[in-house]
């Protein structure tokens, strides 16, 4: 997958795209990722990039010659490219669509993405209107700039590339990836500060502690996020262990 990374601070990003996981995979070429500087592509002598907004307010809005000039050229790289392998172009925003697993699992078989990281008060709209195909929001509050949700698409899309993750058994257990939350994890050593590791996870039967483990996931659901449990694909032996939930509370 190619990411483009359209933004005013290109430093955001240092020490993000190099690290863990994702530095890993863009070592395995398996993720290649550029960053681009909107700045950069100001007409004025003052590489100015934003401006107040018309009709009055507070803030700053990013102009539209310096965004559309950096998508523009961003997408000549890709001018010989079939309509179906274009990237997708994404504008970081609280009005888009909320990123879940769901959203994220689709954007992880796209080509390439293009990613427009607004700052202060957004972007200019006829930006929006002629360039953007999907606006993503990370959540329902306001942050100062698009670049940390930018990370966070990038985080969750790129670890689920095949071949980025060591395991593929590791995504298909986590939180959401099936609809529920994730069981809880332990490591070593077995007891810490007189707090032992459930008996079962060190008896070695896989059986067991798959079952315990289906358990532990429909429990921390049914506590912590109940309104999964609507969305889940559950089993009948997932309603039992439900009803024995519900019963032994
Ligand atoms: C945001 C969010 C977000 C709004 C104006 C940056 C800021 C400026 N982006 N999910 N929540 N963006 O708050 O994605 O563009």
């Amino acid at each position: 997958m190619k990411i483009e990374i359209l933004t005013l601070f290109p430093e955001m990003f240092e020490g993000f795209l190099t690290s863990s996981i994702l530095g890993r995979a863009v070592e395995k070429n398996l993720v290649s990722i550029r960053i681009h500087n909107i700045r950069d592509f100001a007409a004025n002598k003052h590489k100015q990039a934003d401006d107040y907004p018309y009709g009055g307010g507070a803030g700053m809005v990013l102009m539209p010659q310096p965004l559309s000039d950096c998508i523009r050229h961003v997408l000549s790289d890709y001018q010989d490219e079939e309509a179906e392998s274009m990237p997708k172009v994404i504008y970081l925003s609280p009005q888009g669509k909320v990123l879940n697993q769901k959203l994220a699992q689709q954007l992880s078989k796209e080509p390439g993405l293009i990613l427009l990281c607004g700052h202060y008060e957004g972007i200019d709209q006829r930006v929006i209107d002629r360039y953007v195909d999907m606006e993503v929001s990370i959540g329902d509050y306001v942050l100062t700039g698009g670049e940390v949700p930018a990370m966070a698409l990038i985080d969750c899309v790129t670890r689920l590339i095949p071949g980025v993750l060591g395991s593929c058994e590791s995504i298909l257990e986590e939180s959401h990836t099936a609809g529920l939350l994730e069981y809880p994890q332990y490591t070593r050593p077995a007891v810490f500060n007189n707090d032992e590791v459930p008996q079962v996870l060190l008896s070695g039967d896989h059986k067991k502690i798959g079952n315990w483990r289906r358990q532990q996931s429909l429990k921390n659901t049914m506590k912590k996020r109940p309104d999964l449990l609507s969305r889940a694909a559950l089993t009948e032996e997932d309603y039992r262990m439900l009803k024995e939930l519900e019963d032994s509370n």
